[in-house]
């Protein structure tokens, strides 16, 4: 099969080559550049480019020589000067969560079934692993996790000797990129294992966990650690044995320890059961409920990874207030690349504003890692959709500079991967930057989010999750919308740090994209620009429609400018896409007004 080399060139560096550094030269001199290199160890995954009477020289770690040959490899390409100093990620650790099941399925997966699994075994497809260890280095990604957080039979025999020696074998075709792996394990091993118990503080456990990470260890001594998603959605947990998430961290932590492994530990806990007239309960608060209070005693080897929103992936939610929390703890934000309520790559969405709006609010400082539910896959192009490279690639430079110009890594990742310019440059850079916004309009403007089908996540339905056990709710009547989560509500806004805090508290200090998250407003409430809230709402839906009409004459402009088989893919989604917004648009407006009883003077139905 042929597939996508994205922004690289088709020819792979060699099999032989078993280094960054190795395979660093090789980019290099494939691309022609003459450039001397200079390791020098300690420099990590830092590197500096220097010129000299016309000789170019990089100098970094074994690491940060392959950024610093891919970064001069982009550079060269655009035409930009070098970047001056010695560059450093903002982040040690940029993660890739995949979501892939040994069936070959994929939760939440939008491009094709798994890279790595296939029929409950490893694939054999060396070719294509490698193309793909080379992408991610390429964008600056340096660990990968291979599979479901929702570890399902068999992969508990990842961590052990009916699976090991493929996980030995990918982490050494992964290694000459620079990016070391990650197993999802099962809190509840033991059990399966014939143990009577998963008590994190029971002898035998702790025993049973050392034995077991010795054992992965001898066959992957590169492996960077373990990933749990414990007590979430019916995973099991230390609950279950009346200990703490600190309480159940530790027992894995210890067993990673002695070979420096890390412990990766989801905080994506909340009651899923929910019953929905409970209105004392907000899904929102649930992490900071579960978590705040455990500062300071996790083990020095454990990172929390908070999703970026205390929902789950919205269009838009405000930043979890966990991420702004426990200073004595090892946090990581989790964002998700795979489009699940944001498209699914059939309808375009580009995440680096929201991650720049995320990082305004959130000190990259606080953080000591980054991870992303990947969203790749099989498909010729990695990503379903061929623009939703972006978005990884767009992650890794995130990653690297938290700030980096949305405009400048689209109009970058453009050129890089079609060597666009002129017009169809800016009319790909346009639809690119505004996408996030125009989806936001059709699907949940105003922070009114999870009027999603249920289940799959794509299209509208507005009381689909309203009398469901999943604290997801609206709570529209014919006089209001929204859930109050301020002081005199429900108590969320009291989470955050002052300054957030007021923001959010009041409506008219709250930003419109955020209104209906935090506050509960009548229909007739006054907005901002004078329009009433009910206006706001049937404005918002017909304006993100007819934008959507209007990305799809943009995208008629690239006929051409395109490869023939990446502009017929984006044209047939596209299609898809503008017949999501219409439906949107009407269920949207028609439930309004049936709920609310006013009519949409402008288009009345
Ligand atoms: O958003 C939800 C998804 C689940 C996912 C879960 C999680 C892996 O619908 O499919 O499970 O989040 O993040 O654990």
């Amino acid at each position: 099969m042929v597939w996508d080399a994205c922004w690289l060139t088709p020819r792979m560096p060699p099999e032989a080559l078993r280094t960054p550094a190795q395979v660093a030269a090789w980019e290099l001199a494939a691309e022609g550049l003459a450039c001397s290199l200079t390791c020098v160890p300690d420099w990590g995954e830092r590197f500096a480019l220097t010129e000299a009477s016309g000789a170019l020289c990089l100098t970094g770690g074994e690491a940060g020589l392959l950024y610093g040959a891919y970064q001069l490899m982009q550079r060269h390409r655009l035409g930009q000067p070098w970047p001056k100093g010695v560059q450093a990620p903002a982040f040690a650790l940029r993660m890739l969560n995949h979501w892939d099941n040994m069936d070959g399925t994929v939760e939440r997966g939008y491009a094709g079934r798994s890279l790595f699994f296939q029929g409950g075994a490893f694939r054999a497809d060396t070719a294509r692993l490698r193309a793909y260890a080379r992408l991610l280095a390429s964008v600056g990604v340096n660990a990968v996790c291979l599979n479901n957080v929702n570890v399902a039979p068999p992969a508990q025999g990842l961590t052990d000797d009916r699976f090991l020696p493929d996980v030995a074998a990918l982490a050494a075709l992964f290694a000459p990129f620079g990016i070391r792996l990650l197993l999802a394990v099962d809190f509840a091993m033991p059990l399966a294992d014939a143990l009577p118990t998963a008590d994190p503080l029971d002898a035998d456990v702790a025993a049973w966990w050392s034995a077991r990470a010795a054992l992965v260890y001898r066959h992957v001594p590169t492996l960077l650690g373990f990933l749990v998603k414990a007590d979430s959605e019916g995973r099991p947990g230390p609950y279950a044995y009346g200990r703490d998430h600190a309480q159940g961290a530790a027992v894995l932590a210890h067993a990673l320890r002695p070979h420096g492994g890390v412990l990766v530990w989801r905080c994506f806990v909340y009651n899923c059961k929910q019953d929905w007239r409970d209105k004392a309960t907000d899904r929102p608060m649930a992490a900071y409920e579960n978590y705040a209070a455990l500062d300071g005693h996790f083990a020095d080897n454990v990172i929390l990874q908070i999703k970026h929103g205390p929902f789950d992936f919205q269009v838009r939610e405000p930043p979890s207030p966990l991420l702004l929390a426990m200073p004595a703890t090892r946090k990581a934000a989790e964002f998700q690349l795979t489009q699940e309520y944001t498209g699914q790559q059939v309808d375009l969405y580009a995440m680096q504003g929201m991650w720049r709006e995320f990082f305004a609010d959130v000190p990259p400082k606080g953080l000591c890692a980054i991870s992303a539910v990947a969203n790749t896959g099989r498909d010729p192009c990695w990503t379903g959709h061929p623009f939703a490279q972006l978005n990884l690639f767009a992650y890794g430079a995130a990653a690297w500079q938290p700030r980096a110009s949305f405009a400048h890594t689209t109009e970058a990742w453009a050129r890089l991967t079609y060597g666009l310019a002129g017009k169809p440059l800016a009319a790909l850079r346009d639809l690119l930057l505004q996408s996030r916004d125009v989806y936001e309009r059709y699907t949940a403007p105003l922070g009114l989010c999870w009027m999603v089908n249920p289940g799959h996540h794509y299209g509208p339905s507005p009381m689909g999750y309203e009398y469901t056990a999943w604290g997801t709710y609206h709570r529209a009547d014919h006089t209001a919308v929204g859930i109050d989560r301020t002081a005199a509500g429900t108590g969320y806004t009291r989470q955050y740090p002052a300054r957030l805090r007021a923001r959010y508290e009041n409506p008219v200090t709250c930003p419109d994209t955020l209104l209906l998250f935090f506050h509960r407003l009548p229909y007739a409430y006054p907005m901002r620009d004078g329009r009433t809230l009910i206006r706001r709402i049937y404005d918002d839906k017909r304006l993100g429609a007819a934008q959507a009409e209007a990305m799809q004459a943009a995208l008629q402009t690239l006929r051409g400018a395109l490869p023939a088989a990446t502009f017929a893919l984006a044209e047939a989604r596209m299609a898809r896409q503008v017949e999501n917004a219409r439906e949107w648009r009407d269920v949207l407006c028609d439930f309004f007004h049936r709920l609310s009883g006013i009519a949409d003077e402008n288009q009345p139905l």
